[in-house]
């Protein structure tokens, strides 16, 4: 399997995260790439190429003009008012009984854009973020010109991203992007199943009234786990897009032998949905030893993962989200790959 992958990821290391009532260095940092890329080089796993350029356009068929600006523009406003210490986060957001308003100055953009203090914006994340666009974008190219499966390895991830809305280390939605490409260059139908241990909010958001993506995420319990406001089952679409979003919510402590079940059911309703292409939202932050995250999947699960997406026998992009178990990061991405590529 060709993976694509630039260095410009590097260009997004922020500073700090809140979690737990602390600012802490980020759980999604440069170092989860170069740990990824050493496994796939140790398995000799397949060729690994840089992206083609796309510009704005693609991202624009997903996000609204005034975000993309916003994000474009965002670190030098702040760095206008405070100054170049810190990385640009939000601190007050327009929750119930506030005005959604998007205010002039850069600390009332921060929060109006964004649902959480997790995703600082630096001096050079537009550069990745947008070169991780490219990163997902050549992997659709790639499969239109016959590749079976690709692995699309980006950073910044994107699943937590709304058209007009970034958290969650999201900035632009990587997989949301590449699954509105593949319907612009000719695909009736895509599929898209998230893996990633958290809801993928913001591709539910994107797609929630359309019929011609089919959205399906497995995920820890809002009830107990972020995103908290959105991923419940009860969420199935609207308007013409009923019946096309499904989550399954799982609780902490989920094992394999569940989450195998919710994931052939998944893998079932995209069957029925017959696609022409499959895009993969692959977070390994199920994991039993991730640091944020709390489901107790082994490392030889993914390896059967890999085995159950393959048989659905569609074109299939694997846009990379979450996981931080940075030692074992590397074995979980590349097994469940493998499971893939050897079923
Ligand atoms: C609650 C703190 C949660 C933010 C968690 C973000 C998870 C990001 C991710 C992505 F794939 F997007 F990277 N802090 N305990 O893994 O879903
Ligand atoms: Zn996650």
């Amino acid at each position: 399997m060709i993976t694509i992958y630039s260095e410009d990821h590097r260009l997004h290391h922020g500073q700090y995260e809140l979690i737990a009532g602390g600012f802490v260095p980020p759980f999604e940092n440069p170092t989860r790439l170069d740990i990824i890329i050493s496994r796939l080089k140790e398995k000799n796993f397949g060729e690994i190429k840089p992206p083609n350029e796309y510009g704005l356009d693609p991202i624009l068929r997903v996000h609204t003009e005034d975000f993309i600006n916003f994000l474009r523009t965002a670190y030098d406003e702040w760095y206008e008012l405070h100054g170049g210490e810190k990385d640009a986060m939000p601190i007050t957001w327009p929750t119930r009984h506030l005005r959604q308003v998007v205010p002039k100055g850069i600390n009332g953009k921060l929060g109006y854009y964004s649902f959480d203090a997790a995703t600082p914006i630096t001096s050079t994340t537009w550069q990745a973020i947008t070169s991780a666009v490219n990163v997902a974008l050549t992997g659709v190219d790639l499969i239109k010109e016959g590749q079976r499966a690709v692995f699309s390895l980006c950073r910044p991830p994107g699943h937590h991203a709304a058209k007009d809305l970034y958290a969650g280390y999201c900035f632009f939605n990587n997989a949301a992007i590449a699954t509105q490409a593949f319907i612009d260059k000719g695909a009736e139908r895509v599929a898209i199943l998230d893996i990633d241990y958290h809801h993928g909010n913001g591709t539910q958001a994107i797609f929630y009234d359309r019929s011609d993506v089919l959205f399906v995420s497995l995920h820890g319990d809002p009830d107990q786990e972020y995103p908290y406001f959105l991923g419940y089952k009860e969420e199935i679409g609207t308007g013409k897009g009923e019946g096309f979003n499904k989550n399954f919510p799982m609780p902490w402590g989920t094992l394999w032998p569940v989450y195998k079940d919710a994931l052939d059911q998944g893998i079932d309703s995209i069957q029925n949905f017959k696609p022409d292409a499959l895009v993969v939202s692959t977070g390994v932050d199920t994991f039993e030893k991730d640091p944020i995250s709390k489901f107790k999947l082994k490392s030889e699960n993914y390896l059967e993962m890999g085995n159950m997406i393959e048989s659905l026998s569609l074109p299939t992009l694997f846009v990379m989200e979450g996981g931080y178990a940075v030692d074992e990061i590397g074995i979980n991405t590349v097994n469940l790959l493998s499971g893939f590529e050897e079923a």
